[in-house]
């Protein structure tokens, strides 16, 4: 029997081209063009994608309308769910080999790239079961008129996936848009397609009808703004940078359809002086560890209670010392940067933090076994952080982590909702009065409590205010994103 390390390692090589996936098939570039995709655990040229072309994306849109008419949006809700329980069944059955997957093309420590497979499986099982139990209503109104209110699903749905969580974010939004019975395209990141491409074999395997689901891969000012401004999208879904998601609110507003961002954060965990710090530290440094520190909702500032910030400080850069980002496959506690731009990008912050006359207290190693031409960066912790520096106020993207003192609990919820950003919050407190009055005056999405990121998330509305973006995913509030309504006023007398 082959092995899963030796059916991945003959499934990606470099002379390899991965192609799009429309209507059911495996295509070329339009063009027959394809990017170089470099491995970020050595910076080796490690796979080819197909180059998608807008042409491609026209396909893809037309591949999705014929479904949505055709044989997709024949499917009963039920049936609808069922196909996306088996995916979830084909999923779970894989994640091994989509977690090896991962890890090579996007440098994932092994444990979190099989968490991101489980994740994807639970979010078509959660959505796959929630299929059919999307109800209407009925409105009380004239007596002569009955009156529905049916949820529709908005027809052909765009996704333009990042490459921090590939499953994961595919799962959250491609799931739910499926469920409600749209007929979606999706543009992954160019740094990061293949294991959204082994699943949309997957969904073909299980029985999606040809067109339900689309995959065009390839660069994000040509596949993915032809995908944003295409005017066969009804609705579009859109993870990553602020700047992006600008241009992609433009293109949705040109055709005049809706879209959800998801944009990022700065968030703070405000440490109150009775915290259960035992507790607390673990969860404080994995919150901003967890995947190299690229995750939109890192806990990327700690807020500490001044009477006990040296100690927490102390406590945290020890823990951080310990730290060490190494090759995926040898469970280090980070993997590598995405590519050699972020890893330019984090290393850059640190410069800037350094030209602030800002102090690291706390630095972990690039370990001997990380291979010399990848992206690692060594973990780094920084304080006191004054609340202006630029390491406070903009997403790093990396593992980078600020604290600040605080002096009661206003000033902390001033400072926790003092970024443009607000997409999650924790507080850690042993006074059950004071955590739920400062959770209720944070303004981001999620709020944390004596816990950070718990659980997978997956039942959990998600989204932001501000820069952070808006509309929810995941949950059931994801769901609902992806339909609008139809009255029907009915006269009976
Ligand atoms: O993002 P982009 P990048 C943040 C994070 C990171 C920074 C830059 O701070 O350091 O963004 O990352 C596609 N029209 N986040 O440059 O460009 C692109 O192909 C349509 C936070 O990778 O926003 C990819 O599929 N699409 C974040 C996706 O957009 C376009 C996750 C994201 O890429 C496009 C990632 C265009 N003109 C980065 N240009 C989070 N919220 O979790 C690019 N794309």
């Amino acid at each position: 029997m082959t092995s899963v390390n030796d059916q991945v390692s003959a499934s990606v090589a470099p002379n390899m081209v991965f192609q799009n996936f429309i209507g059911g098939r495996d295509c070329p570039a339009s063009d027959g063009m394809a990017l170089d995709v470099f491995s970020p655990v050595d910076g080796t040229l490690f796979a080819r994608i197909a180059s998608g072309t807008s042409q491609d994306i026209d396909e893809a849109v037309k591949a999705a309308r014929m479904a949505f008419e055709g044989a997709w949006g024949k499917l009963t809700a039920t049936e609808r769910g069922r196909l996306l329980m088996k995916l979830a069944t084909a999923v779970e059955a894989h994640a091994d080999e989509l977690a090896l997957l991962e890890s090579r093309d996007n440098g994932k420590p092994l444990r979190q790239s099989r968490a991101d497979a489980i994740a994807l499986a639970r979010y078509f099982e959660f959505y796959g079961s929630a299929a059919d139990k999307l109800h209407g209503d009925v409105i009380p109104y004239l007596n002569t008129h009955f009156i529905g209110v049916e949820r529709v699903p908005h027809g052909v749905t765009g996704h333009i996936v990042p490459w921090n969580y590939p499953m994961q974010i595919f799962g959250r939004s491609v799931g739910a848009a499926l469920a409600a019975g749209n007929a979606t395209v999706v543009k992954p990141a160019e740094d990061a397609s293949l294991t959204i491409l082994r699943v949309s074999a997957l969904a073909r395997e299980v029985g999606f009808p040809d067109g339900a689901l689309n995959v065009v891969t390839g660069l994000g000012r040509t596949a993915g703004a032809a995908l944003a401004g295409h005017p066969g999208i009804d609705f579009l879904s859109f993870t990553g940078s602020p700047e992006t998601g600008t241009a992609v609110q433009v293109a949705a507003a040109q055709n005049h359809v809706g879209v959800t961002l998801e944009l990022g954060g700065k968030s703070a965990q405000v440490v109150f002086d009775d915290a259960d710090l035992e507790r607390a530290l673990p969860t404080l440094v994995n919150a901003i560890i967890q995947n190299g520190g690229q995750t939109c909702s890192a806990g990327s500032r700690l807020l500490i209670q001044r009477g006990i910030f040296q100690d927490v400080v102390d406590a945290v850069s020890k823990r951080f010392r310990a730290l060490r980002a190494g090759h995926p496959e040898h469970e280090p506690d980070l993997g590598p940067m995405i590519n050699q731009a972020q890893q330019r990008r984090v290393l850059n912050y640190l410069e800037r933090g350094r030209n602030e006359g800002l102090a690291i207290v706390g630095e972990g190693v690039v370990a001997l076994d990380a291979p010399p031409g990848g992206y690692y960066v060594a973990p780094t912790f920084l304080a006191p952080v004054p609340h202006e520096s630029i390491l406070t106020q903009e997403e790093v993207f990396g593992p980078v982590l600020v604290a600040t003192p605080f002096d009661d609990e206003a000033d902390a919820i001033q400072l926790a909702n003092g970024t443009q950003y607000g997409l999650a919050a924790g507080v850690w407190s042993r006074d059950a009065m004071r955590s739920t009055r400062v959770a209720r005056s944070m303004r981001a999405g999620q709020v944390f409590v004596n816990c950070y990121g718990a659980g997978g998330g997956i039942e959990l509305p998600f989204g932001g205010f501000g820069r952070s973006g808006h509309g929810r995913e995941k949950g059931f509030e994801g769901l609902i994103e992806f339909t609008t309504t139809k009255t029907l006023v009915i006269a009976h007398g």
